[in-house]
């Protein structure tokens, strides 16, 4: 490093400044000088980015103002059934109506309780079981006796000897004559045609369930039993068959 003197004889003679300096001693370097003060701050740098949301903060002290009503919570259970109110007045009187006798639907309702307490009478009276079907019941008092025998009581009993008029009707009876184990007869019988049956209050017959070939008694078999699966046979009316009666 060069010291201040010789500094300044270079800057003298770079300035074509002249002088008369001809010796340059070196000294020992002085002690250095105290530092400078410092300097004035510089300028504030441009913002940074944006930091993450801080966490909630804590509850604020009780007081508060009240928040909004919260959503309608689900229905509650029923409460109990309170107790019977007193009775009311009676309304008004209604217009007459009509006389029970032209009331049909009070007739028929009449008719219908009638029929069915003189079919439970009939059961009562065999007593049997019943087997309802459709309108009609069916039932039997377990006894085997000729047709003419189980005609009688099942008129005694306030009905008539079961015949089918419906393939359900024949499933009924069939289903007791199966029950019992026993042939039955039904309520048919053949007229002064061979082979022509019919009810025995004389209507035509609307329903049967022959045996495949019958009824081959050309006028020697009046009666009809019904076999254990169903079908019918044209039969003499003294043989021993289940009694089986409908109401
Ligand atoms: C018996 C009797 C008849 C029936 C025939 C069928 C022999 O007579 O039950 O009524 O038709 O059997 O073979
Ligand atoms: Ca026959």
């Amino acid at each position: 490093m060069l010291c201040p003197l010789a500094l300044t004889l270079i800057l003298l003679v770079v300035s074509g400044i002249k002088c008369d300096v001809q010796e340059v001693c070196v000294g020992s370097p002085g002690i250095p000088g105290t530092p400078g003060s410092h300097g004035l701050p510089g300028r504030d740098g441009r913002d940074g980015v944006k930091g993450e949301p801080g966490p909630p903060g804590p509850m604020g002290p009780p007081g508060g103002i009240m928040g909004f009503p919260g959503c309608e919570g689900p229905t509650g259970v029923p409460g109990i059934t309170g107790e019977r109110g007193d009775k009311g007045e009676p309304g008004e009187r209604g217009p007459p109506g009509l006389p029970a006798s032209l009331d049909e639907e009070l007739q028929s309702t009449l008719q219908d309780f009638r029929h069915q307490i003189l079919q439970s009478l009939g059961v009562l009276t065999l007593k049997g079981s019943m087997l309802a079907v459709g309108k009609k019941v069916f039932s039997t008092n377990g006894q085997s006796v000729n047709f003419d025998a189980i005609r009688e009581l099942c008129a005694r009993a306030g009905g008539r000897v079961a015949v089918p008029s419906s393939p359900e009707e024949n499933a009924a009876i069939a289903s007791i004559v199966k029950e019992h184990n026993v042939y039955a007869y039904l309520g048919l019988a053949e007229g002064a045609t061979p082979g022509d049956f019919s009810y025995l209050d004389g209507a035509p017959v609307n329903y049967t369930n022959w045996y495949p070939g019958e009824p081959r008694g050309r006028g020697k078999e009046k009666c009809v039993e019904m076999y254990t699966d169903g079908q019918w046979n044209d039969k003499n009316c003294l043989q021993y068959r289940l009694a089986i009666c409908e109401f």
